[in-house]
This record gives structure tokens, sequence and C-alpha cells, in this order.
């Protein structure tokens, strides 16, 4: 019989000796909320879930009912069990401290509860990505400051995909594990053991549309994938893909390879890129790295960018890592 997440959690917590057992069970607190946000995600019209909230986040951008739904979720299942001392999300302003009535831990989760949701209303896979940092030693009550840590700090990263199958993917630094959702038993069991990725790919992803907006190097690196084995292109040809969810173009990625980008783009001048930095690029990074690819800026890794606000923006190019270290290059030359 193939592992539980549970049972996975025990046997890593077993490797750490001194373990106090706080980080498992915020592992499993974390799981419990996953699978209510499945079990949220899987009823969509069912239960009145899709569409608009009719609300803005500190993003500007418009919350789904589930943005909020899924936020709510995190919060209640992380909240109390004492493993935490403040969390920060995609869909809240500012951070949320542990409110009194419950003891606090060593610990800080960040998160996006509802990655990808524009796609939620057409059905279209997506997910929640979180991560884990220690609070700072001596800070009982924790302020943005506290949760500005490079990416390297992390202690845990991971992400839920609420696809055909329900998964989690997590490192702890000891490789990347996939767990899928036994929904007859209701328990993650694990059946993608030490995932990797391949360090060549011929799989690009990215928001085409934004095209005109690219700096040199990045056009260089699409133009040539585009003329694939033609003058001026590749050795070989490329497929490209544009899911508009970064858990699934992540989980594509740690399954057959592939380069996924949101470079930097003059789009909208004063932003540094789409994705966050401490909810997203930083997880996403380290599961990556673990995974044996790589994951950069384009000029320079993105875990050890120094955080200058909770909800900040950085380009991401991540995935195979020849093809990084070619799109890294490319920005080294200027083009
Ligand atoms: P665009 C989803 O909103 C997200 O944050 C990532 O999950 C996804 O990769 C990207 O933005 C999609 O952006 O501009 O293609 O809608």
């Amino acid at each position: 019989m193939s592992k539980s997440l549970v049972q996975f959690i025990i046997e890593e917590q077993r490797r750490m000796p001194g373990a106090s057992g706080d980080f498992s069970g915020l592992l499993s607190d974390i799981e419990v909320a996953c699978k209510r946000i499945a079990h949220a995600v899987n009823k969509g019209a069912l239960i009145g879930v899709l569409g608009s909230a009719g609300s803005e986040n500190v993003q500007g951008e418009t919350q789904k009912k589930l943005d909020v739904i899924t936020n709510d979720i995190f919060i209640e299942s992380n909240e109390w069990a004492g493993h935490l001392a403040a969390m920060a999300s995609e869909e809240m302003d500012d951070v949320y401290p542990i409110p009194a009535q419950y003891p606090k831990g060593k610990y800080l989760l960040t998160f996006d509860p509802l990655d990808g949701s524009s796609n939620i209303d057409v059905n279209i896979s997506v997910g929640t990505i979180f991560s884990i940092l220690r609070c700072p030693d001596g800070v009982t009550n924790p302020t943005a400051e506290d949760f500005l840590q490079p990416g390297t700090k992390q202690v845990c990263a991971g992400y839920a995909l609420y696809g055909p199958a329900t998964m989690l993917v997590i490192t702890s630094g000891h490789g990347v594990n996939g767990f899928t959702l036994d929904s007859d038993i209701g328990e993650f069991m694990l059946t993608h053991p030490q995932m990797t990725i391949p360090a060549d790919t011929q799989e690009f992803a990215i928001n085409m549309s934004n095209q005109r907006f690219w700096e040199a190097p990045v056009q260089r690196y699409i133009d040539e994938c585009m003329k694939g084995k033609t003058p001026g292109g590749r050795e070989k040809n490329f497929n490209m893909r544009w899911v508009a969810s970064m858990v699934a173009e992540v989980h594509r990625i740690l399954t057959r390879g592939g380069i996924f980008m949101y470079p930097f783009d003059t789009k909208e001048p004063g932003k540094a890129g789409k994705l966050r930095l401490l909810y997203e690029a930083n997880p996403m990074s380290f599961i990556v790295e673990q995974a044996g690819g790589m994951s950069s800026t384009g000029r320079e890794r993105i875990m050890e960018v120094q955080p200058n606000g909770l909800h900040q923006r950085v380009p991401v190019i991540l995935g195979s890592k020849n093809e990084v270290e070619r799109v890294v290059e490319y920005h080294k030359k200027g083009a």
C-alpha cells in the first residue's frame, strides 16, 4: 500500500532529531485546508461559489467568491493549533496576527489561496501555493518586516493543484514529493516520490500577448524558440503552452520539463513583474530548485532576492536548467 501524507510527514519528522512535532502539525493543518478547498472548488456552481465577490484585493484585482472563501479556509484551518506566529496572503493587505485566544508558534505562513482564480469560472485547473518561514527569534507579534526573508530561508514550500486529480506537491529541502488525493478515503497518498525536472526541454510557457513589452533578451529567446530548427533559430523545434495558472504550469514542468516565463515587461511601468515574490515566486522556486531545475528573475536567483514588501512582484523565469541558463546568459549579454 502506498504511503499517506500523514505517514510521510511523521517519517520525515523522525529524520530531524529533537523535532517538536510543530512542523508536522502545521503541515497536517495545511493538508486539511487543501482538502477543504478541493471540496469547494470541485463543487463549484453546485454550491454557488463561482463568480465575482464584488470586491478588490490589495493587488487591485477583482476577487472571485472562491478567492475569499479559500482565504478564509486557510485562516480557519491554520490559526488555532499554535504552530504559527502570523500569516500573510495575496488576498489580505497586511499581516494576519494569530487571535489572542489561540497559542502562537514559531512559524510564519504565506499563501496564495487560489492561484489562477480567473480560470475558476471556466473550469480550468487552479491551485493553492504556500511557503513556511521561521518567525525571527524573540518576535511574538510579527509585523510585515518579519516576513521579508529571502527565499533561501524557507523551511517548506508546496502547492495543491485542483485538476482532474487533486494533488499536493511539497518540499522541505530533501527533494520534492507529490501526493494524490484518494477521495474514497480522504487521504493524500504518495504517488510521485522524488520528482525531478529534465535539464532540457522543447516546451515553453509564456503569455505571448505581452511580446511587444518584453526586454531584448526575452525577445531573442522566444524568437529563437518560435523559429525552431529554421535559420536564426535553435537546434530543435519547440511547443508552447499557456494555462494562465502558475500551479498547473509548474506541475507540468515538474512532470515532463519545460520553461515558464512571466518576465519583466513595460506594459505597466513601475511594476517589476506580475507574480508575487513571497507567496508565488519563492515557494515555486524552492520546489523547482529542489527538483533540479533553476529559477531566476533573469538577472538574479529568485531565492536570493531580498524582499522589500509583502506583495512585492518579481520577473519569473523557471524550469529546465539548461533553458533557464540560456535566458540568464542572454540577459548578461543584453540580448
Ligand atoms: P496572465 C494567475 O493570475 C497568475 O498569477 C499566475 O497563476 C499565472 O501564471 C499568471 O497570473 C497569468 O497571467 O497575464 O496570463 O493572465
